[in-house]
């Protein structure tokens, strides 16, 4: 870990768009934009800080081992990674959704849990929905996607699938429909724990505005 650099990880699109206003309360402007731009390594107006651009659900994997010192990650991907060696302290209260049970228009899940019917799920969130359907008592066959999820029981492959829902905009165009809610989920800021110690005085204020500017 190289100790005078703050590196922080970021994921394209969504999350980077929502946490510019958290690192702008934190006084940490991107020179460049991630979409036009096809660097990983982004550099900052401040010297000793720079972003790491990765896919969504390597963030907390760069930060566990302290390949990143901080990064933001939605809680969907924490739940399914685990958060160990990771302090997850603000809930930044960005790129919000609900993790929700949906199923093609017309079938009858209501019935099929009251009868105690073994339900074929399809999900990337293997973790979530396991402990889901355990907690309700109902017996699943599940069947791990990497996504388009939406497809799966348009073809047979699964009854339910388990995934995010925002506008529900992508759920209407399958002609699905959402039947339970499991979560509300959001993204937090995702500390690494030897860093948290290490670089405290420089990690400590960046936290801090965060939560000022989440909470605000
Ligand atoms: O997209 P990619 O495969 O590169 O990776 P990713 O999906 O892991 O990353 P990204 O950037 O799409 O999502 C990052 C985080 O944003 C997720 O981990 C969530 O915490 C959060 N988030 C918030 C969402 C959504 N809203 C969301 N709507 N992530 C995904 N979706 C997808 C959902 O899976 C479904 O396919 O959008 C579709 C539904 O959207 P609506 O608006 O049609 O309901
Ligand atoms: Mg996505």
């Amino acid at each position: 870990m190289d100790s005078s650099m703050i590196t922080i990880a970021l994921s394209k699109g969504r999350i980077f768009e929502e946490t510019l206003p958290l690192l702008a309360a934190a006084g940490i402007v991107p020179s460049e934009n991630p979409d036009s731009s096809r660097k990983l390594i982004i550099g900052t107006n401040r010297p000793d800080v720079r972003l790491l651009i990765i896919r969504a659900t390597d963030v907390p994997t760069y930060v566990q081992h302290g390949a990143a010192d901080l990064g933001v990650a939605g809680k969907d991907v924490l739940i399914e990674h685990g958060g160990d060696g990771l302090y997850q302290p603000v809930d930044l209260n960005i790129a919000k959704c609900r993790m929700m049970v949906a199923t093609p228009i017309g079938f009858d899940y209501a019935a099929a849990v009251r009868r105690g019917a073994r339900l074929s799920v399809a999900t990337k969130y293997v973790k979530t929905a396991r402990l889901f359907f355990a907690g309700k008592g109902v017996h699943i066959d599940l069947i791990k996607l990497y996504g388009s999820m939406e497809l799966a029981p348009l073809v047979g492959l699964s009854d339910v699938i388990v995934d995010l829902v925002s506008t529900g905009s992508t759920l209407k165009a399958n002609n699905l429909v959402a039947v339970e809610s499991i979560m509300e989920i959001s993204s937090r800021l995702v500390v690494n724990e030897a860093a948290m110690k290490l670089k405290h005085d420089r990690i400590q204020p960046i936290i801090q505005a965060f939560k000022t500017a989440a909470a605000g």
